[in-house]
């Protein structure tokens, strides 16, 4: 699949900071320095419906940590994939009465435009499942000979006791595995399984269902896990430094790709560390298509809403954190790019140089978009009260503003 196209990210004088990040594996900050290349692997959308808010702020996330990697001189090897067939995708072209890839299709292309107008920088491979099949058959057949995977009524499962670092993604007990497994995709209450959390890794043909050459495993298609494991092993091999998404994926998602890739290569660990953006919410439940309380980044651009105010509303909120979207924090954004856009657009104004490096500092501790923003509105503040003499400093502002934090002024 094509990616979107790439805003251009202006160069700054000097060098950025090292990325110290939360990993949720160790559940601490970890000081993560990545090779000339750093390599990082994000699970893209499942494309029945509109980028949401929730799926924005996720992408947010990782576009810093792509900004500040690139900040420091690195290439930044990014990866991302589409889920475009899956189960909440089929029940709803079913539903509404249209063909599944097409819906796919259409989403997809719609994603890609919300990502260009955000100016969230592509990745470089960006792999629908479907073109991965022919990867994901063989690893499936690896692990069923190894002894990893096992055949239910012609559906293939992962057994978790493959991999004995199976566990250490997520942390949790056994309970809170089978209830996330109930709620997340999974089918713990299907007898026949050796442990009732093991997933799916190749699901027999169903009737009225697409279905794909599975070699010896029989026509049908891919479980969800292992999609994002086989586009992942292609592009990136293992101990790549980071695996995101959102934290509803911490389980069963990450903890089981953890395992097949572990249990497929024999090494450890997949990811060096596993980073997951809190949840946005709307009415005090988590924005989700299933639940239907959206907010889509579309309609907002179709409302006229200025892109840059819709990046600046997602990073007024720390990464980690879950919050709530909500008319006043769009509005917050749209005033504070209002004040900034008119702080730069003087000849001259305060010394930024420290702003530059306070705000790569608080990037690099843990990704601190609200502390970046604060420094920011001190400059444009003191802008307004006191203007200065330096020619340099607005575009200096604008130029980091833009590169560091995604938004043109
Ligand atoms: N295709 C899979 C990943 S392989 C999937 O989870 N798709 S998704 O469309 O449901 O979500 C896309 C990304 O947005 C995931 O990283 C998910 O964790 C994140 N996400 C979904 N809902 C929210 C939300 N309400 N707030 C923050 N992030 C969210
Ligand atoms: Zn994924």
């Amino acid at each position: 699949m094509h990616a979107w196209p790439a805003s251009e990210v202006p160069a700054l004088p000097g060098k950025g900071r090292d990325l110290r990040i939360h990993d949720t594996a160790t559940g601490g900050l970890v000081d993560l320095a990545p090779g000339p290349v750093a390599r990082i692997y994000v699970c893209g959308i499942t494309p029945y419906d509109a980028t949401h808010m929730g799926h924005a702020a996720t992408y947010n996330a990782f576009d810093l940590v792509q900004r500040v990697w690139l900040d420091t001189k690195r290439q930044v090897h990014y990866v991302q994939n589409v889920t475009d067939i899956d189960d909440p995708l089929l029940e709803r072209a079913v539903r509404d009465g249209h063909d599944w890839s097409a819906l796919a299709e259409r989403e997809t292309a719609l994603f890609r435009e919300d990502m260009t107008a955000l100016r969230m920088l592509p990745p470089r491979e960006y792999i629908g499942a479907v073109e991965s099949i022919p990867s994901i058959v063989p690893l499936v057949e690896r692990l069923r000979d190894a002894g990893a995977a096992y055949e239910l009524d012609g559906d293939v499962y992962f057994s978790v006791e493959a991999d004995p670092h199976f566990g250490e993604v997520s942390r949790l007990d056994a309970e809170a595995m089978r209830l996330l497994s109930a709620e997340r995709g999974g089918d713990p209450e299907r007898p026949g399984k050796k442990n009732p959390i093991d997933p799916l890794l190749w699901q027999a043909a169903r009737d009225g269902e697409p279905r794909w050459d599975g070699a010896s495993l029989g026509p049908g298609r891919p479980g969800w896990h292992i999609e994002c494991v086989a586009i992942a092993l292609d592009h990136l091999g293992m101990g790549f430094d980071i695996q995101g998404g959102g934290s509803d994926l911490v389980f069963p998602h990450h903890e089981m790709g953890a395992s097949h890739a572990q249990a497929l290569t024999g090494e450890h660990p997949f990811a060096r560390t596993y980073v997951h953006a809190g949840m946005v919410g709307l009415h005090g439940e988590k924005m989700s298509k299933s639940r239907g309380n959206l907010v889509f980044v579309s309609a907002l651009r179709r409302d006229g809403v200025d892109p840059a105010a819709i990046r600046l509303a997602l990073l007024s909120h720390h990464y980690r954190a879950d919050w709530e979207w909500t008319d006043q924090v769009l509005q917050d954004a749209v005033d504070r790019l209002a004040r900034w856009r008119s702080a730069v657009s003087r000849p001259d104004g305060p010394s930024a140089d420290a702003l530059v490096e306070e705000v790569r500092e608080a990037l690099a501790q843990d990704l601190d978009a609200p502390a970046a923003l604060a420094a920011v509105d001190r400059w444009a503040a003191l802008q307004h009260t006191e203007g200065g003499t330096d020619e340099g400093a607005p575009g200096l502002v604008s130029r980091a503003v833009d590169a560091l934090l995604g938004v043109a002024l």
